[in-house]
């Protein structure tokens, strides 16, 4: 039977290479810093570019279908996920390492039909690598198959993680008294990208066990969702349920015995939800 989103991927894929060479081109230049959030959440000219691109072009061809993107929502967009086909956008995951030029900068493109992510497009755009996953038919890295690790011991493993973009001492001690326990259980080591969506396809593709975060969004996390579990990982809340995109945090994991050890050490809370009523 055809795959009816097979022409929707295809587009992803074509519109993330086109998008990765903006961002390698806009490398060259002067890049302006802008922040959001905090002064080390940071954003550029090209993200606020790349996500027009990306839009405009998934506007003319699925004129019905919506869109979420990082820089329309902070722009001021609602961020609701309805069961209308949905493209989710990060058009920088990794924009800290775009600014500085630490090789590690996607293009990140979820697309969910109920709810569901069926198919996700992950384009680490400097070191040239296209992760894609279609729901049901696999992960794969440049056209590769992708397989996580099956180390299952966490104690033989490496686990990634991020420090988020808050400096506030109380979120700060959080990050880090879940760091120093989930080091000295004790584990390999723990790396952190800078990308969300690429310490999930490292998690895919088998180069670490884990990867956990509180404080991602949903463009961060969507197309690499899938990515990781159709490699045979598995999703899970930071508490131990079900994951839920919208809340904002995540264990990524080859296993369901690894990612459980990880939620007994860390120290979880709930930042504001992306789905949540703007405040006035
Ligand atoms: C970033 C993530 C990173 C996380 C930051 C931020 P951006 O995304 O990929 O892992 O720690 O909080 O969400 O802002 O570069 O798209």
């Amino acid at each position: 039977m055809a795959d009816i989103w097979q022409d929707a991927m295809d587009h992803a894929v074509a519109i993330a290479r086109r998008a990765g060479d903006v961002v390698r081109e806009a490398l060259l230049d002067d890049r302006m810093v802008m922040t959001k959030t905090s002064s080390v959440d940071l954003v550029t000219q090209t993200d606020q570019k790349v996500e027009k691109l990306i839009m405009q072009s998934v506007k003319d061809k699925f004129p019905t279908h919506r869109l979420i993107g990082e820089e329309s929502v902070a722009a001021g967009e609602a961020c609701d996920l309805s069961d209308a086909p949905t493209w989710i956008i990060d058009p920088i995951d990794g924009t800290t390492n775009f600014v500085h030029a630490f090789p590690f900068v996607a293009v990140s493109i979820g697309f969910s039909v109920n709810k569901q992510i069926e198919f996700g497009v992950v384009y680490s755009c400097l070191e040239d690598k296209m992760f894609t996953a279609r729901r049901g038919k696999g992960a794969f890295c440049n056209g590769n198959v992708l397989q996580v690790s099956d180390q299952e011991d966490i104690r033989q493993s490496i686990i990634a993680t991020e420090f988020g973009s808050s400096r506030e001492p109380e979120a700060v001690n959080n990050i880090f008294s879940s760091l120093r326990s989930i080091l000295c259980i004790p584990v390999h080591g723990v790396r952190t990208a800078g990308s969300a969506a690429i310490n999930m396809c490292l998690v895919a593709s088998g180069c670490v066990e884990a990867y956990y975060e509180i404080g991602i969004h949903v463009w961060d996390v969507a197309a690499a969702s899938l990515i990781v579990s159709e490699a045979g990982g598995v999703l899970m809340d930071v508490d131990g349920g079900s994951v839920d995109l919208m809340s904002r945090r995540i264990v990524a994991a080859n296993s369901r015995a690894i990612a459980e050890r990880i939620t007994e050490e860390i120290r979880s809370f709930s930042p504001p939800r992306d789905d949540a009523p703007p405040q006035h």
